[in-house]
C-alpha cells in the first residue's frame, strides 16, 4: 500500500488494484454551445481544470495503471434518456436537439467527445453513461471486477452532479474512493466546496479528497 495525505486521514493507495476515473470530461460540459451552456451555466469554470486533469492521467499512465473514462452520452434514438430528463430545466435546447456541436449529450455527436488534451489512448476504457451515476446502465461494476480493481481514483465534472453520484454508487459498491479535488470542478463554487467537505466528513463517509500534488509526492517519494 501507499498512503498519500489525504482527508480525513491518509489514504491507503492499493497500486496493484487502483484505476483511474475520469468523469464527463466531454464538450457538451467544457465548450460553449454544449449542454452545460444550454443549462444556464458559466463553462469557463471548467476548462481551468483541463491541465491539472491531464497530469493526473499522466501520473496512471505513467505508472501502468488502467485509465477509464466517461462520457454521459444517449442513443441517437433516445430510448435510454427518460422523458423527465429531457423535459428538466426550462433549457434552451433539450437533450437530442441540435447546437452548435451537433446533437445534445448524444453518443457519436461532436459535443460528446472528451476534450483534445484529455483524448483516450489505446488500451483505455471509455464509458458512455446514461446517467449522472457511472454504474447506473453500463455494466462497469463487472468490468472492474474482472481486471481486479478495488480501488478508484476521481476526477472530472462537474463535482456534485456525476462525480459525486459516482463516488457514491462506487462507494456502496465497496470501492475505496479518493477524489483528486483540483482535477474535478463544478459549475458553482460553493457546491464544490461543498461536495468535498460531505465526502470527507464523519472519518471518510464516502472515501478521501486530496489534491494532486499529494499523488504526485507520495509517489515520488516511493520511486527515490
Ligand atoms: N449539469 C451538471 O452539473 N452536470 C451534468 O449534467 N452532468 C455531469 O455532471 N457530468
Amino acid at each position: 500500500m501507499i498512503d498519500i495525505p489525504a482527508r480525513p486521514y491518509p489514504y491507503p493507495l492499493d497500486p496493484a488494484h487502483t484505476a483511474l476515473v475520469v468523469i464527463d470530461m466531454q464538450r457538451d460540459f467544457i465548450e460553449p454551445g454544449g449542454f452545460g451552456d444550454s443549462l444556464g451555466n458559466d463553462v469557463a469554470r471548467l476548462e481551468a481544470i483541463v491541465p491539472t486533469v491531464a497530469g493526473l492521467i499522466e501520473v496512471f499512465r505513467q505508472q501502468g495503471w488502467p485509465v477509464i473514462h466517461t462520457r454521459e452520452a444517449h442513443k441517437p434514438d433516445l430510448s435510454d434518456c427518460p422523458p423527465s430528463k429531457i423535459a428538466r430545466g426550462n433549457p434552451s435546447l433539450h437533450i437530442g436537439e441540435v447546437g452548435a456541436m451537433g446533437r445534445l449529450l448524444v453518443a457519436g455527436e461532436p459535443g460528446n467527445q472528451i476534450v483534445a488534451a484529455l483524448a483516450p489512448i489505446e488500451g483505455e476504457i471509455v464509458i458512455d453513461k446514461p446517467g449522472k451515476g457511472m454504474f447506473w446502465a453500463t455494466g462497469v461494476h463487472e468490468t472492474l471486477q474482472a481486471i481486479g480493481i478495488t480501488h478508484l481514483v476521481f476526477a472530472g465534472v462537474t463535482t456534485e452532479v456525476c462525480v459525486q453520484t459516482s463516488m457514491r454508487e462506487a462507494n456502496d459498491r465497496g470501492y475505496e474512493c479518493l477524489l483528486i479535488e483540483d482535477a474535478t470542478e463544478s459549475y458553482f463554487a460553493q457546491f464544490k466546496a461543498a461536495t468535498i467537505e460531505m465526502i470527507a466528513a464523519q472519518g471518510g463517509i464516502v472515501g478521501w479528497v486530496a489534491p494532486l500534488a499529494a499523488l504526485q509526492g507520495a509517489l515520488a517519494r516511493r520511486a527515490a
